[in-house]
């Protein structure tokens, strides 16, 4: 029945990926190099966050950054201001990244050269989550100006992230957005997420983010 097809052929490239990602994590785990993809809405401050995590760690990691987007380079050009060398990945109209484009990247990439990849996904809190990339961690930014409802609307996305950066914490006041409430609905979805406050603007709360990735390095410890 057609139906059944449609069903078998989701599976396929679900499990398709999921093998991809366990390749690409095996290769950074050979390479010694951490990973993180991150995860949220368009104009949550994913690239504002890259910017601010490489300003800071750059002295101590070799990075290099990946940037998702349907079609534009604006992301790509803004983290390339930090210094860091970044690839900038149009997905055309795919609303997520996938292993088999991040394996092909990281085939791209002089893998001895580098210690830390970050990776902006596409913009949105849905079709990224049945995707993993085999990075090491995930990491969700959700900012105050989306509203009070983004984290119980997207329980999903919250159960395979280790971070999740609550951002724009500067208009939480104006927006009228309880900060602390959208941590405990996290926290209930995945007990043991770990959930900073961030002003990715002004750079408020990125050392305690970069703490939470484990990514401080051994000397400020
Ligand atoms: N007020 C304020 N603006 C922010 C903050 N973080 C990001 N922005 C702004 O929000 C807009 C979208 O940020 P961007 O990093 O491009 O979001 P992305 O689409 O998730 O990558 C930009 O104009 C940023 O300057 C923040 O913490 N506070
Ligand atoms: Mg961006």
């Amino acid at each position: 029945m057609p139906e059944k097809k449609e069903i078998t052929v989701e599976e396929n490239v679900l499990d398709a990926n999921r093998r991809l990602a366990l390749a690409n994590l095996d290769t950074l785990n050979r390479k010694h190099i951490r990973s993180l993809d991150i995860l949220g809405s368009i104009g949550s401050g994913k690239t504002s966050i890259v910017k601010q995590c490489i300003r800071r760690l750059k002295k101590d990691y070799r990075i290099a950054a990946i940037a998702g987007d349907l079609t534009t380079t604006i992301d790509a050009d803004r983290i390339k201001e930090e210094g860091a060398p970044v690839l900038q990945i149009n997905t055309g109209g795919q609303c997520h990244l996938d292993a088999a484009v991040i394996g092909k990247t990281l085939k791209s990439l002089n893998l001895d050269d580098l210690d830390l990849i970050l990776i902006e996904n596409v913009g949105n809190l849905i079709c990224p989550g049945s995707f993993p990339l085999g990075t090491h961690d995930r990491m969700v930014v959700v900012s105050v100006t989306e509203g009070p409802y983004m984290v119980v609307k997207h329980p999903y996305i919250f159960m395979d992230a280790s971070v999740l950066a609550i951002n724009k914490m500067d208009l939480a006041e104006i927006m009228g957005v309880d900060m602390n409430r959208l941590k405990s609905e996290a926290l209930q979805i995945k007990p043991d997420i770990k959930v900073v406050f961030t002003n990715a603007k002004t750079g408020e709360g990125i050392e305690n983010l970069i703490d939470a990735l484990n990514l401080k390095p051994p000397r400020h410890a």
